[in-house]
């Protein structure tokens, strides 16, 4: 399969970094440059690897501030990102909702545009219903008129086609013929050229002022080096692309030529092709083909499942105060309610990198309650005494205990936690040289915590 090799060079630099839990200039540089030799073996576009290494290196170097997650695996999960990102961010179809499908299949000769618009063919109409003519406007080989006919056979589907005409006045009388006879998706099988050359391109300027095509796919061999980028670009100069159909993904090629286009261009992939038999249609699904990249479903799931329930921002934010001794109730209630989307404690803890030593035995239905009575107490609280704690004198503790239904010393000990809380916090800064391991993923980080902030 194209992309193998670079999957398990990936996998491999990411089985490496796994038991760091920190990420420095060092070893981040170690690892992008293993990035670059992975690219580069599955002969992707140098103009694409460097672009790609630096937008990871920038998410990197501004990394980790949710603490749930190993800074390894939130690259893992960057990568992956990234990945989806060029590819696409969901599956790319075709225009289907349109009372007449036009789809032009344009590309190289052999890079598989007649067996792919057959496939496409099948598909629509047994998937989509569709009334689906064939149309042969690839004149320039004897051969392909029989060959879509022989194609169109195998799964009844009409083909369209006109002797001693060009390809212009066979497609205009494919598109009569098709509303007079009810056909609602037209596809044309257009020529190819071993290479580039202008007698094809005016041809397709032609048909595309000429015609409204709902759809034109660019099929693009797996098995093509960087040229076709070149290629690829050209045919989208001349007749705007809505997607590729990315053949021959059965071989042992090194896909990189497709992603490089993919990148460059931001033609997505709409189908890929893994064999030469008609039902040997796949669609694409980005995330699927990322996942499969990386090998590495598992921590990328693990990743997007702590940071749906944390928020980044607040994350960011709490953390600073927390730096710099100003933690506060309101940050206090804030993180409570983190803590609660993320369901068991017992499980966020397991988590958390060090957290079960520190904790070795936590009882989720007795935290959980003790979190609804700080919480109770601290929504008791005024603004001002939420954000300014030393207003909390005893009157004040009275009529809080009242509003929270909680006793006196429970309110008490709400607010000793809130000295603890950062008393420790300042502990744990020392011990860790200033910063904590998770939030010193960047050499930048330590000079000037803000900028962190900037980079999100
Ligand atoms: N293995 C494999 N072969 C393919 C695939 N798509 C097309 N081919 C083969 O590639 C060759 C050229 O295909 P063809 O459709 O004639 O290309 P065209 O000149 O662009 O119309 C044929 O031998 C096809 O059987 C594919 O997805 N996998
Ligand atoms: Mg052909």
């Amino acid at each position: 399969m194209p992309f193998e090799q670079l999957s398990q060079r990936l996998s491999s630099i990411v089985s490496k970094i796994k038991g760091q839990s920190t990420l420095d200039e060092k070893n981040m540089e170690g690892m992008l440059r293993e990035i670059r030799l992975a690219l580069l073996e599955a002969d992707v576009n140098l103009t694409v690897i460097n672009r790609f290494l630096t937008t990871i290196k920038e998410k990197s170097i501004g990394l980790s501030l949710n603490s749930k997650v190993t800074p390894s695996n939130m690259v893992v999960k960057i990568v992956h990102d990234e990945i989806i990102r060029i590819l696409g961010q969901e599956m790319s179809s075709l225009t289907l909702n349109t009372p007449m499908m036009i789809l032009g299949m344009v590309g190289l000769q052999g890079s598989g545009k007649t067996t792919s618009i057959a496939k496409i063919a099948h598909f629509l109409k047994t998937k989509h219903q569709k009334r689906v003519l064939l149309v042969a406007a690839d004149l320039q080989r004897l051969a392909a008129i029989t060959q879509l006919k022989t194609l169109g056979d195998s799964i009844q589907v009409e083909v369209f086609a006109q002797e001693n005409s060009t390809p212009i006045q066979v497609v205009d009388a494919a598109l009569a013929y098709a509303r007079i006879n009810g056909f609602n998706a037209v596809l044309i099988d257009t020529a190819g050229r071993l290479s580039i050359d202008e007698a094809l391109m005016d041809e397709l300027a032609l048909l595309k002022d000429r015609v409204k095509f709902t759809d034109v796919l660019l099929s693009v061999d797996a098995m093509s080096g960087q040229d076709i980028i070149n290629v690829a670009q050209r045919f989208n100069q001349t007749i705007p692309l809505t997607g590729l159909f990315a053949t021959k993904f059965d071989s042992d090629s090194k896909g990189g030529g497709v992603f490089s286009v993919v990148s460059l261009t931001g033609i997505h992939v709409k189908f890929v092709g893994v064999g030469e038999k008609i039902e040997d249609l796949e669609l694409f699904y980005p995330d699927r083909y990322a996942n499969r990249l990386l090998g590495m479903g598992d921590i990328v799931s693990l990743v997007e499942k702590a940071q749906e329930n944390i928020d980044q921002k607040q994350a960011v934010n709490v953390a600073q105060k927390m730096m710099t001794g100003q933690f506060d109730f309101n940050d206090m209630l804030e993180q409570i309610n983190q803590v609660s989307k993320m369901g068991s404690i017992k499980n966020m803890m397991k988590m958390l990198p060090g957290a079960n030593k520190m904790m070795p035995s936590i009882d989720d239905e007795v935290a959980n309650a003790n979190l609804k009575k700080t919480k109770a107490i601290i929504q008791s609280m005024t603004k001002e005494e939420r954000a300014n704690p030393s207003l909390l004198k005893q009157p004040r503790k009275q009529r809080i205990a009242k509003g929270s239904g909680q006793p006196l010393l429970v309110v008490n000990q709400t607010i000793m936690q809130l000295e603890q809380t950062k008393e420790q916090m300042k502990h744990v800064l020392k011990m860790q040289g200033g910063m904590p391991s998770s939030l010193s993923a960047g050499s930048n980080t330590k000079k000037n915590p803000n900028k962190r902030k900037n980079k999100r």
